[in-house]
């Protein structure tokens, strides 16, 4: 990481401190432990999110396939390990390059070495960055006949309306006139289900939230003092979304770069939105953004949806 990046991602954590509830943003989970982590996550019985994605792009590739069409270039925003995108790499015609883009940078790279041993044929070009700014994209070596925005995960729902609006208006302009985005969005349903989701029984959710302040301790100088902090995931109702939080148990004193936090005990920290969406909410954000949704897949139990938005 540059500098300039360290001192921005440094302001903009001591910002969050500042705000009256504080909060730092979910991509700070994301070093190599964390990404660790939350392939952990998606391997727990109760995080039923993956395993059913997976089983909608199973069911229906061939059709993705054919709306995809041949020698796409296929863009994945937080790409991870890339699991779900191997289903695409296995079944899209000519795909001309594959780019997946993380934040994450250890494991994005490691993750794009994986799958270049997998599929040798084709061209994999990772970019280290963080989507929700500016960065620019590599120039493939064989022409993309149409941009393919992959977004799978639900990743979505970890920002709120507005910036979910900005995020989806930046991939309308990466998809390009002819283009398409393809994305996982997580549904409503009993609250108890998605609150279990994030309340898993073997505390390796709680491991994942907890990480962030390990993360920000030796990333950032910061000196939480770990043992004090606690895990809390709750479904609002309201606002249709987990709401993750740490909460802290004892009154301590926090330094990361020039600033000094006092936290009271029971104060929390605010770490990650997830919101889960009606089909209808969904297209309505997705067109505000320019997108038509054109075909929607979803599982039996109507837990998950994989979307396919075109240029409205
Ligand atoms: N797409 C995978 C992984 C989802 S986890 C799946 O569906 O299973 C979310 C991923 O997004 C992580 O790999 C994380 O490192 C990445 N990520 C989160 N915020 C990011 C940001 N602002 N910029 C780039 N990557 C980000
Ligand atoms: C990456 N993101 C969509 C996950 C989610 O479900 O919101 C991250 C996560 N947080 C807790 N468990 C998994």
């Amino acid at each position: 990481m540059s500098a300039a990046t360290h001192d921005r991602e440094l302001r903009e954590i001591i910002d969050g401190l500042q705000q009256s509830e504080k909060m730092i943003s979910p991509k700070y989970f994301y070093d190599e432990r964390g990404s660790q982590l939350f392939d952990q996550i998606t391997t727990l019985p109760e995080y039923y999110q993956t395993v059913t994605e997976l089983g909608i792009m199973r069911a229906n590739i061939a059709e993705l396939s054919t709306l995809i069409g041949p020698q796409a270039s296929l863009i994945e925003y937080g790409s991870g390990s890339s699991l779900k995108t191997r289903v695409l790499l296995e079944h899209l015609v000519d795909l001309a390059v594959y780019v997946p883009v993380d934040i994450s940078e250890d494991h994005l790279l490691s993750s794009a070495r994986q799958i270049r041993s997998e599929f040798p044929g084709l061209e994999v070009l990772p970019v280290v960055a963080d989507f929700t700014k500016q960065f620019a994209l590599p120039d493939p070596t064989v022409m993309p006949l149409r941009n393919i925005v992959y977004f799978p995960g639900s990743t979505i729902g970890n920002f709120t309306d507005d910036d979910a609006r900005e995020l989806l208006r930046v991939m309308h302009h990466e998809a390009g006139a002819n283009g398409a985005m393809l994305i996982g969005v997580d549904l409503q349903k009993d609250p108890a289900i998605i609150e279990r989701a994030y309340n898993d029984s073997a505390g390796v959710t709680a491991e994942f939230n907890l990480n962030m302040l390990r993360h920000l301790n030796r990333a950032y100088g910061a000196d939480f003092d770990l043992p004090s902090w606690s895990h809390e995931a709750k479904y609002n109702e309201t606002e249709g979304r987990i709401e993750m939080r740490l909460l802290n148990s004892t009154l301590q004193t926090v330094n990361i770069g020039h600033q000094t936090f006092v936290i009271n005990e029971r104060e929390g920290i605010l770490t990650e939105y997830s919101h889960k969406y009606t089909l209808g909410g969904f297209a309505a954000m997705a067109e505000q953004a320019g997108f038509e949704v054109a075909k929607v897949w979803t599982d039996a139990g109507q837990l998950f949806s994989v979307q396919y938005c075109v240029r409205a």
